[in-house]
């Protein structure tokens, strides 16, 4: 009985430290992560009235556009795509996007990059992000938001 007893503690020590290394492992994963991929945690930048969404400024003129050294996004991702359908920017030049939805809710993923919001009805999420290499990124909806939402995708092209 007394044997017994030792041995559950033992195990219960071995997972009191597994648990507490894996917290430590994550903490160093995410610190890693948001110190050199960039910090693409969104935020809720204001509300919005869906139904003026493709009406008002400034998601009615879904555009980039250059402000300072550095670029501003205005993005639609609506049923089933993005406006505007294609992002051009420079390499290792910050690019801040507002995005929202006029219809239901979608996804931002940008391939190859930790870009990931959900983009809510309602709400314009702001994200930044510095592409450091050129290419060209997919965006893809990562929110089943209807019938075609297989064939959502965006396109980011990013030059050097
Ligand atoms: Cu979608």
């Amino acid at each position: 009985m007394q044997d017994n007893h030792k041995v559950v503690e033992a195990y219960e020590r071995g997972w009191l430290i597994f648990g507490l290394a894996m917290i430590l492992v994550f903490i160093v994963i995410i610190s890693y992560t948001v110190l050199n991929r960039g910090e693409t945690i969104s935020r809720g930048a204001g509300q919005i009235d869906v139904a003026t969404v493709r009406t008002t400024s400034p998601f009615a003129n879904p555009r980039v556009e250059q402000v300072g050294g550095e670029y501003v996004a205005y993005v639609q991702a609506f049923a089933f795509g993005y406006l505007p359908a294609e992002i051009k920017v420079k390499k290792g030049v910050k690019v801040t996007f507002y995005i929202t939805s006029p219809d239901v809710q979608h996804g931002f993923y940008v391939e190859g990059t930790n870009i990931n919001p959900q983009i809510i009805p309602g709400e314009v999420t702001k994200l930044e992000y510095v592409f450091k290499k050129a290419g060209t990124y997919r965006i893809v909806c990562n929110e089943y938001c209807g019938i075609s939402h297989a064939q959502m995708f965006g396109k980011i092209v990013v030059e050097e």
